[in-house]
């Protein structure tokens, strides 16, 4: 059987309810059909095991009993092998049948969480650590899949095993079949108590399996602070702390298996004896025959198993249950609604912004930005200048709407911003973020990022000149097919922000959004990024953020920033006669030119 794309795409979020085993039920949508024919095939395969039974039984009283046969031995034996081989051919089907609908559900739930965790919020990857995420979708995920391997499918294995045997047994005599279920109630409750145990020990193992994932991923990003700084001994001593814990919360854990184990084999080991005993009375009495009793030892080891796989399905269970609700807590995150909204032709946006007294804060009581007020006319350079955690960064963000501005009003061509399609918007502005993000894969694969493989060469160079990267890049080995990132070569970290400046470039965007990007490039390759920045910033609407006063000075409109607040507003040559930060920063930094210049001379 394949697997539609319909069943693929079903939309697990309606799995997110609070009733953990409604959930699961539902998980299985599109896999039901699977899940019968495989328990419809454990029963042909049950049935045909307590057959070979009670056929042993006819065989026996028959021909070492009595002495009426009258089913010749070539039929009897023919029965036993074809028995066997309905057996194994059912048993066979239901595992595969099994296998598919477990395997099936989990890549599902994987390619679902793939995907919902991209589409979740700024807020939500902000607050929530990677290393959490990665357990979350990779051990918990495992652990529904081994629910719907074992745990699922071996709800119908017991319940068919045990009502099929337990009739035939009755079958054989009353009295068996009542013998063989004296150890059920207590099985039963047994399991019962270990359940919530279990389920709570698990629970705490997987939070601290959490926990160390999270350690292990943060140190490894940090390996170089980690490094600079000596630290090993303190970061091999938090491991092996939380380590610790994880291997007391493990032992725990196991504990409760180890205690549960010989309880329930206790129990059934009583069971069996009191039956044997039964059972052999009642032969040495003439109640049942030789071969009643033979087959009876048999059925009743089809009894005991189910008993004692009841146990240890409830249990783990719980362990399932425990994973699902954790995986659970992921679906239930509300997605960022990216086509809500109205979106224009690409050609229509002229990318006039207007702020109106507009506020921000991340967290309810301490504002970032406060009564932010400015208008720009379409194609201008809007440049902020403002100490380091001012708002800068922040501020730009809202025009993607990463964030949502909590008071006032953007307008982007008189129109409310929120009314626009967050795809839209982040279509129309391209970003050339603070940090920038490069893929493990080839030089021309990261700047083709946003726009896809089909682009020309001829433009993805020309991307590469404005952004000057194009030299850089001819010198690697594999030029432009070079791997970037711990496969391939390491690039510096102006490298990456010009690599990161082509990509934008590319995007060709209405808005263009420039986050400290010449940072970390030298004066003179920033002059030159400069210079091929102009020719790109001219019909597009710009928002440079910079340190450097050289680079914002030809801005249409420069903001300087101080806590969340604009405190001076105009072009260079106003600003700089006011009194103000402006022009501090402005002569501290022509004064070090101009010493820098002199002693150059000086020295040469
Ligand atoms: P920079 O890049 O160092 O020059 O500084 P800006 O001006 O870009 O500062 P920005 O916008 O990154 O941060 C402004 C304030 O907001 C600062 O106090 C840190 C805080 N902040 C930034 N991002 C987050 C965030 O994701 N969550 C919370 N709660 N606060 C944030
Ligand atoms: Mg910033």
């Amino acid at each position: 059987m394949s697997i539609s794309a319909s069943v693929l795409n079903f939309d697990l979020k309606k799995t997110a309810v609070s009733n953990r085993l409604k959930g699961l039920w539902r998980m299985m949508s599109g896999f039901r059909w699977h899940y019968l024919g495989a328990t419809l095939s454990l029963g042909v395969a049950a049935l045909a095991k307590t057959s070979t039974y009670l056929l042993l039984s006819y065989f026996v009283d028959h021909y070492f009993g009595n002495g009426t046969r009258p089913v010749a031995l070539p039929l009897i034996a023919l029965g036993f092998v074809g028995l066997a081989m309905v057996e194994g051919g059912f048993s066979f089907l239901s595992g595969r049948l099994t296998a598919q609908t477990a395997e099936g559900i989990t890549r599902r739930l994987r390619n679902y969480l793939f995907d919902h965790i991209q589409h979740l919020t700024y807020t939500y990857h902000d607050k929530t650590q990677t290393g959490e995420l990665i357990q979350r979708c990779t051990s918990d995920v495992d652990a529904v899949r081994r629910f719907f391997a074992d745990q699922a499918i071996g709800v119908g294995r017991i319940i068919l095993l045990f009502t099929i045997n337990f009739v035939a047994i009755l079958n054989l005599h009353p009295r068996l079949g009542l013998v063989s279920i004296i150890a059920v109630p207590f099985v039963v409750v047994t399991s019962a108590f270990f359940f919530r145990r279990v389920s709570k020990a698990y629970q705490a193992f997987q939070e601290q399996d959490a926990i160390l994932t999270t350690t292990l991923q943060e140190n490894l990003s940090g390996v170089r602070v980690v490094k600079a700084f000596a630290r090993q001994a303190f970061e091999k001593e938090k491991f092996e702390r939380e380590n610790w814990e994880k291997f007391l919360r493990g032992k725990k854990l196991t504990r409760m298996h180890s205690l549960f184990w010989p309880a329930s084999d206790i129990l059934c080991g009583a069971q069996l004896m009191v039956g044997y005993i039964v059972g052999a009375l009642m032969v040495i009495h003439g109640e049942i025959t030789i071969g009643t009793f033979l087959a009876y030892l048999g059925l009743v080891g089809w009894i005991i198993w189910p008993m004692r796989n009841l146990g240890r399905l409830i249990v783990q269970t719980s362990t399932g249950m425990v994973s699902f609700g954790r995986v659970s807590d992921i679906i239930k995150q509300e997605r960022e609604p990216l086509d809500e909204g109205e979106t224009l032709p690409a050609a229509d946006l002229r990318g006039e912004l207007t702020f109106e007294n507009v506020g921000f804060h991340y967290e309810e009581g301490s504002p970032v930005l406060q009564e932010i007020s400015f208008h720009c006319r379409p194609g201008q350079a809007v440049a902020l200048l403002g100490s380091t955690g001012s708002g800068k960064t922040t501020l730009v963000n809202l025009l993607p709407r990463f964030y949502e501005y909590t008071s006032g009003r953007i307008l982007l061509d008189g129109v409310e911003l929120k009314r626009y399609s967050r795809r839209y918007l982040r279509q129309q502005i391209g970003i050339v973020e603070q940090e920038p993000f490069l893929f493990s894969r080839t030089i021309k694969e990261n700047i083709t990022y946003g726009v896809g493989r089909d682009v020309p060469q001829a433009e993805i160079e020309a991307a590469a000149k404005a952004a000057a990267i194009h030299d850089v890049i001819l010198a690697f080995p594999d030029g432009y097919d070079t791997l970037v990132g711990e496969k391939g070569v390491t690039l510096s970290g102006g490298q990456k922000q010009r690599v990161a400046i082509a990509r934008t470039l590319l995007k060709n965007p209405r808005i263009l959004i420039l986050d400290d990007s010449t940072s970390s490039v030298d004066t003179e390759t920033e002059a030159e990024i400069r210079d091929a920045l102009d020719t790109l910033m001219r019909n597009r609407t710009t928002f440079i953020i910079a340190h450097r006063i050289q680079s914002i000075m030809n801005a249409d409109l420069i903001l300087v920033l101080d806590k969340g607040r604009v405190v001076q507003r105009g072009v260079h040559e106003e600003l700089v006669a006011q009194d103000g930060i402006y022009r501090q920063i402005y002569e501290i930094q022509t004064r070090i030119e101009a010493e820098l210049e002199k002693e150059i001379t000086n020295a040469s």
